[in-house]
């Protein structure tokens, strides 16, 4: 389950319907263009917590017959409905998914027994294996070490996706933990995590930007750190101008001009203006 994985977009029609066509374009470019290890499918990226049962339902069952056996695959199953999350987990796993990701229940403030039983509850139904989706300043929970720990004393529970720019504990984590998984979910600090020894990356501008992403995570794997400096570099200019410019719509912009037909973003998110759009456009001639 190592290595680098797109957290996937969806393709959405202009009502907010899946566009079956478009899902497998994106999933296809991902595989065959940026050649990615994985995908991580209806996370934030895929706009998962704008959309319902039925339609997280229909994407995991497109995007696993678009890949096959091609590349693995993680299920983001997590919700603030727990019996959703533990309803998707039997899908995916039915499925055939390689592991699942469950976020962190987030708006309430639980406390860490509500998470850990959270999680428990989940993993109950199923033996597929689990990565705690942490993200702190969208769900506002932030673990520490000891929490961790106790969470990962489930052995369903058998890594972290850490999205936080806390490299402290990002590497008491690694070394307290040598196995379990540890995705990067930073794409802007993905060498910094590579040089503390992450098992992979999950991120959102890996949908354009699989290739340089792999050079980084593998340059840095084998020390080469001046040449993945460079590469990081360009990647953060790039993301620089992708998140000024609004983050998912203009990544579907640029897939747009790859003829990958990447389609609208869900409400509330709003559309790019003209200018946003051509914008866009030209970030992808400068870095495609
Ligand atoms: O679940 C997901 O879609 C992700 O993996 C999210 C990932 O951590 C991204 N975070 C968000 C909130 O989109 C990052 O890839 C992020 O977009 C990127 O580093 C730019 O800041």
């Amino acid at each position: 389950m190592k290595g680098l994985y797109t957290a996937l977009m969806c393709s959405f029609d202009e009502q907010g319907n899946i566009n079956e066509q478009g899902l497998r374009e994106i999933v296809r470019y991902n595989i065959e263009v940026s050649e990615v290890d994985g995908l991580y499918v209806n996370g934030s990226t895929g706009e998962n917590f704008l959309i319902s049962t039925e339609q997280k339902k229909q994407i995991f069952e497109i995007v696993k017959d678009e890949v096959g056996d091609r590349v693995k695959l993680m299920a983001q199953v997590g919700s603030l409905n727990v019996d959703e999350a533990a309803e998707l987990a039997q899908f995916v796993t039915n499925l055939g998914y390689d592991a699942i990701s469950a976020v962190t229940p987030f708006y309430y403030k639980f406390d860490f027994e509500e998470i850990k039983d959270y999680y428990n509850t989940i993993l109950e139904g199923v033996d597929t294996k689990l990565i705690i989706y942490s993200i702190p300043a969208l769900t506002g929970v932030s673990m520490n070490l000891e929490q961790f720990g106790e969470l990962f004393e489930n052995e369903k529970i058998i890594g972290v996706k850490f999205t936080a720019p806390d490299f402290y504990l990002l590497e008491r984590l690694r070394h307290a933990y040598p196995d379990k998984l540890i995705y990067s979910g930073f794409d802007e600090m993905l060498l910094s995590a590579s040089v503390l020894n992450v098992d992979g990356a999950i991120g959102s501008t890996f949908n354009v930007n699989g290739k340089r992403a792999k050079q980084i995570f593998t340059l840095a794997q084998s020390g080469r750190i001046d040449e993945a400096r460079e590469i990081q570099k360009v990647t953060n200019d790039l993301i620089s101008e992708i998140l000024e410019n609004g983050l998912y719509q203009t990544i579907k912009e640029m897939l747009e001009t790859q003829g990958v037909h990447a389609g609208y973003v869900r409400k509330p998110m709003k559309r790019l203006s003209e200018e946003k759009l051509l914008k866009a456009r030209s970030i992808a001639e400068k870095y495609l």
